[in-house]
């Protein structure tokens, strides 16, 4: 599959986030040890350790170096991020949901475990989530209140302000003729909002500056959006190219997309409007601590997969 857009300068960021991701797979195997119920720690494991390419994380992670804090400061919420984003995935693939069988190349966690498991061990992982974010955060000196911020700013991005609304609003919108600002709006709280939360509470636990975070949500709302709009595109590209099994269901299923309301190159033009703006935000920084986020940037834009 081609690149939507093309990045000269990828290779080493490539290799700073496999490090990180290795780190990050450890910190979440350690988080959820193998314990009883064994039906539902297995249920657990299986999909918060099953790959995922650990863009949340390392969001929290970069953006909490970028303010000056300790990487090892970020990893309670860089885990708790990946956890809700798991329990999001596997109550999304559920039949009452998108009712899908495969994930990451893997049958989806119901399929395995059965509907009741499924749902319990995305219950279980949100709420991990939040425990593992107020004791790891106490464990690794980051004061209270920072901890404390980081948990509401977690659960506003997970609640009714949120993933919940945006899945809600999807669900609500299947079938339907929608338009660019619902489109938007789906995105902004299913996908946008996680991320800008990952990146939030990094710069939170990390001590920056009010004005420094609010700099960095904006920088992961725009990131959050091309994030979506780069996997519409690809969605097409592999259409013509592969005929894949998600572009086929794309199709099917008739869902709204940023290339169907505004063409292919529409949608390109989007993406490179929105990794500018991105990138834009950073320029208030230390440009040499900025390296990790604009790549990070660049690496959504610039992804095949
Ligand atoms: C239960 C409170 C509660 C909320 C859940 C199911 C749901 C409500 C929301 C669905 C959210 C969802 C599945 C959004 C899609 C997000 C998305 C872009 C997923 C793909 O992310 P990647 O590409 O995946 O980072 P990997 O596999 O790399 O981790």
């Amino acid at each position: 599959t081609p690149a939507v857009l093309q990045d000269e300068d990828a290779f080493s960021f490539e290799r700073y986030m496999a490090s990180k991701a290795v780190t990050v797979n450890e910190a979440l195997d350690r988080a959820v040890p193998p314990g009883q119920p064994e039906r539902l720690s297995e249920s657990m494991r299986y999909s918060l350790l099953a790959g995922g390419k650990r863009v949340r994380p390392m969001l929290a992670i970069a953006a909490c170096e970028m303010v000056g804090g300790d990487a090892a400061a970020a990893s309670p919420v860089a885990c708790a991020v990946e956890m809700v984003h798991t329990m999001s995935l596997i109550h999304d693939d559920l039949p009452c949901m998108d009712d899908d069988d495969l994930r990451r190349g893997h049958p989806t966690n119901h399929v395995v475990f059965g509907v009741s498991t499924a749902l319990l061990a995305g219950d279980a992982l949100l709420a991990l989530s939040f425990e593992h974010v107020s004791r790891g955060c106490a464990e690794h000196g980051v004061p209270a209140d920072r901890a404390l911020r980081a948990v509401a700013e977690l659960a506003n991005a997970v609640g009714a302000s949120g993933l919940a609304a945006g899945q809600v609003v999807d669900i609500a919108s299947e079938g339907a003729d929608v338009g660019l600002a619902t489109l938007e709006y789906i995105h902004v709280h299913k996908t946008a909002r996680l991320l800008e939360a990952a990146a939030v509470c990094g710069a939170i636990v990390g001590g920056g500056a009010e004005e420094e975070i609010e700099g960095i949500r904006r920088y992961a709302r725009y990131v959050g959006l091309l994030f979506q709009v780069v996997d519409d595109v690809l969605d097409v590209t592999r259409t013509s190219e592969q005929l894949g099994k998600t572009a086929g269901k794309d199709l099917a299923t008739d869902k709204a997309t940023y290339p169907k309301l505004m063409g292919v190159d529409g949608a390109r033009a989007y993406a490179a409007e929105l990794v500018a703006s991105a990138e834009a935000e950073l320029d208030r920084f230390d440009h040499a601590r900025t390296e990790p986020l604009r790549h990070l940037a660049r690496f959504i834009a610039y992804r095949q997969n």
